[in-house]
């Protein structure tokens, strides 16, 4: 049954030990919005698989206590949070449970005792009006877990519609952060000392090559391949490819710059088209995509992704 916000609200009054449970790998949106009704309502936040590296900055920057792999037979009810499937949860059993979603499909809503779907940017989003539902102020903590899960899913608000900027602009007002707190929290160096490591060393090992205005980098690494490959862009790169090597899988993650989209790199084409030649598997976003090779040659492998990124770029610029 849909609900509205003070409904969601009002229903879950009626249990006292409520999971509020993210999907697998779980983001910013999924821990800030079910730490911001485990605080309001009384509950616990469960995750499933882990957290992204983001989340888990964020879970330790505010200390947020978190239930790795969560049974939900233990808790009265369960409250699944920014998830739209039961593949998201991996094997997790639910009996009695609501959902609350953002995702244009959501097919865990079916089964749920009642739930809130809701075509919005993030899921924070729709938390907030639950809490302004329910009269109570929202705390430090919340409000900057709500923004981060914000600033995360509309990829720093590239993808934001006007009502995120307005749920964000009363966050601020309602709660006293500052916008400039939680973009530090965002901005702190990665803890992980081996993924800066890694980082690093892909930065030192990457070869370019410049074509007019752009430049194009390749590298290796041992993981943190797609990080890696984000942070090129970031220092100067406009597309990237940083390969890594793990049990015989070469996994290539490709990053470009909005100046080479607009030239004609398609990131996900291009990881499709070369993970072809190598009997692979490979796609993904105009901006972001990957790749996956059973064996071969990692150098070989990155050099077909350059030079087709090369042939777009000066088809582009000698027309
Ligand atoms: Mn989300």
């Amino acid at each position: 049954m849909e609900v509205d916000e003070f409904g969601f609200y009002n229903r879950l009054l009626d249990y006292s030990n409520i999971l509020f449970l993210c999907h697998r790998n779980a983001d910013p949106d999924a821990v800030g919005s079910a730490y911001t009704l485990a605080e309001a309502i009384g509950g616990v936040v469960g995750v499933v698989d882990g957290c992204n590296r983001v989340a888990n900055m964020l879970i330790n920057a505010l200390e947020i206590n978190v239930v790795a792999d969560p049974d939900p037979s233990n808790y009265d009810f369960t409250v699944v949070v920014d998830t739209s499937t039961q593949a998201q949860l991996n094997d997790t059993k639910l009996t009695k449970y609501a959902v609350v979603d953002h995702h244009s499909t959501c097919s865990i809503k079916d089964d749920a005792e009642f739930y809130i779907h809701r075509c919005a940017s993030s899921t924070a989003e729709i938390v907030f009006e639950i809490i302004k539902s329910m009269d109570a102020p929202v705390m430090r903590k919340s409000a900057m877990s709500l923004i981060t899960g914000i600033i995360t899913d509309t990829g720093n608000f590239k993808y934001a519609s006007p009502q995120s900027f307005r749920t964000l602009a009363e966050i601020i007002e309602t709660s006293g952060v500052e916008y400039g707190e939680v973009v530090d929290i965002l901005a702190s160096t990665p803890q992980d000392i081996s993924m800066r490591i890694a980082v690093l060393k892909a930065a030192m090992r990457a070869q370019i090559q410049r074509v007019g205005e752009h430049i194009i980098a390749i590298s290796t690494i041992s993981s943190f391949g797609g990080t890696a490959a984000g942070i090129l862009t970031h220092i100067g790169a406009d597309v990237s490819f940083v390969g890594a090597e793990k049990d015989g899988v070469i996994r290539i993650s490709g990053r470009a710059r909005r100046t080479a989209i607009e030239d004609g790199v398609n990131m996900g084409q291009i990881m499709h088209d070369v993970s072809k030649v190598y009997g692979g598997t490979g796609g993904g976003h105009d901006g972001a995509a990957g790749l996956d090779v059973d064996g071969g040659d990692i150098q070989e492998i990155l050099k077909s992704c350059m030079d087709m990124a090369v042939g777009i770029l000066q088809r582009h610029k000698n027309v």
